[in-house]
């Protein structure tokens, strides 16, 4: 039995970075999918995190906007995320996707080899947790018309991983560093989904470009992202555009 499990809804979302992570560490782990059906019906939501405690002070939350959960349903985030996704790695639990990549920095030795390397690790990936939200929000939140706005902002949110890929061996690396970190495979995900959702959009960023191609190509990597389990999950669950 593989130590890890992964509860999350049956999208790539938040749970492919650490997929990736996991693929190309050459680790096994277990799928539990959640669908939206039922999620909504809220007991397993109330058991996140809470040990199954309702709280008061409900408060409708971003997620739980884009899944359309009911205002009275969600209590209050400062006792309860009743979010997903749901780590297992053996008896630990975790919840909070940047938490889950981390803990797997720490368990892999993905996260520098010091403590400065281990600091630009960080201020890597919460970048690109701020590039997430943006694009989550479009996905979930935003119409067609707004898709432009956020189409003619990217460069400017893509430039800063450029410029930090320039600034590490001139680009031939990794974005910190020497070895592979578990921000490399965060930002390897939000790239492979921008180039989706905005064809094209790395055309302006050489390093950028030759990073994904770099990255992809590693053995365990490229076979996980040529996998019907990876093909087959769509980026994103519910959306508006
Ligand atoms: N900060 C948290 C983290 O990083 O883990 C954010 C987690 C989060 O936003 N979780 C969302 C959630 O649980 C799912 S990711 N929403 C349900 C709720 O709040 O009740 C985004 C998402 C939205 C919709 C689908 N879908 O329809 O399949 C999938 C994923």
């Amino acid at each position: 039995m593989p130590p890890y499990t992964i509860v999350y809804f049956p999208t790539r979302g938040r749970c492919e970075a650490l997929r990736m992570l996991l693929a190309d560490q050459d680790q096994s782990w277990k799928e539990e999918v959640v669908t939206k059906e039922s999620w909504l019906q809220g007991p397993l939501k109330a058991s996140c995190v809470s040990d199954g405690a309702q709280t008061g002070g409900a408060t409708l939350e971003e997620g739980a906007a884009e899944l359309s959960v009911p205002h009275r349903a969600v209590p209050h985030p400062s006792q309860l995320y009743g979010q997903l996704p749901k780590f297992q790695d053996g008896d630990l639990t975790l919840y909070q996707s940047n938490a889950i990549l981390r803990h797997l920095g720490r368990s892999f030795g993905l996260y520098g080899t010091d403590e400065r390397e281990a600091a630009l690790v960080d201020m890597v990936n919460d970048g690109l947790e701020d590039l997430r939200r943006r694009c989550s929000h479009l996905i979930h939140h935003k119409r067609e018309e707004d898709k432009a706005q956020y189409v003619r902002e990217l460069p400017a949110h893509l430039k800063p991983f450029e410029t930090l890929l320039s600034q590490n061996q001139g680009g031939q690396a990794f974005i910190v560093g020497n070895q592979i970190s578990f921000a490399d495979y965060n930002l390897l995900d939000l790239l492979l989904n921008h180039q989706v959702l905005v064809p094209g959009c790395l055309d302006p960023f050489p390093l950028l470009s030759a990073y994904v191609a770099r990255l992809s190509a590693r053995p365990k990597l490229k076979a996980f992202l040529a996998s019907p389990e990876h093909v087959n999950r769509p980026i994103f669950g519910s959306r508006k555009i």
